[in-house]
């Protein structure tokens, strides 16, 4: 089995990603299982592309894919992943949606297959603040996850994307952990 990692560049002026950050300090193995990396430009419909691409390349069964949410307080596992494209901030090619669907084909939404309740819990059980958040947003976060969701009819892995806080509220080694610990959990189910 293998498990494959992503995070995005810095976006909106900031000089790094935690969510990067993060997914580079975790182990290179997990429960036995070799951990793949990517790293994702803040770019409607291409950041997707190259998912699908590495998906289709390494076909990991386990895709967790990682984003920084500046203003909250916890690492943030997400349930759903919306076909819908709204932000106020341009992507980092200078692209504005304002309330698109992602695909017009496609349905309203996904949510994972992954067991994200039991993840919350060996989060929180490490002492590491984590929450559940029920939808993505709708920027470019939203717009890789629903591409990780909608492929997995395709590929058959199971997908799940992971907010991390801003710089400050939790380490890079405990957002590291935290993902670590969603992976886990999610190779033993
Ligand atoms: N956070 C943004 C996009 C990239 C990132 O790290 C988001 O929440 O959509």
């Amino acid at each position: 089995m293998s498990i494959l990692l992503t995070g995005f560049e810095p976006f909106d002026g900031a000089g790094v990603n935690p969510s990067w950050e993060a997914v580079c300090r975790v182990p290179d193995r997990i429960a036995g299982h070799e951990v793949h990396r990517l790293l994702l430009p803040v770019v409607y419909g291409e950041a997707a592309g190259l998912l699908r691409e590495a998906i289709e390349r390494l076909r990991p069964e386990i895709v967790i894919c990682c984003g920084v949410a500046g203003d909250r307080k916890a690492v943030t596992p997400e349930l759903a992943a919306i076909n819908y494209r709204c932000a106020r901030i341009p992507d980092n090619a200078g692209r504005v949606c304002r309330g698109e669907p992602i695909d017009p084909d496609g349905p309203a939404a996904f949510m994972t297959r992954l067991p994200i309740h039991a993840m919350i819990d060996a989060v929180q059980t490490a002492e590491i603040p984590c929450a559940l958040s029920l939808s993505a947003g709708a920027y470019v976060c939203n717009d890789v996850y629903f591409a990780l969701l909608s492929a997995e009819e395709e590929y058959g892995h199971r997908g799940l994307f992971v907010h991390v806080p801003g710089a400050g509220t939790v380490s890079s080694e405990e957002a590291a952990r935290a993902i670590a610990l969603c992976a886990e959990t999610a190779v033993n189910s």
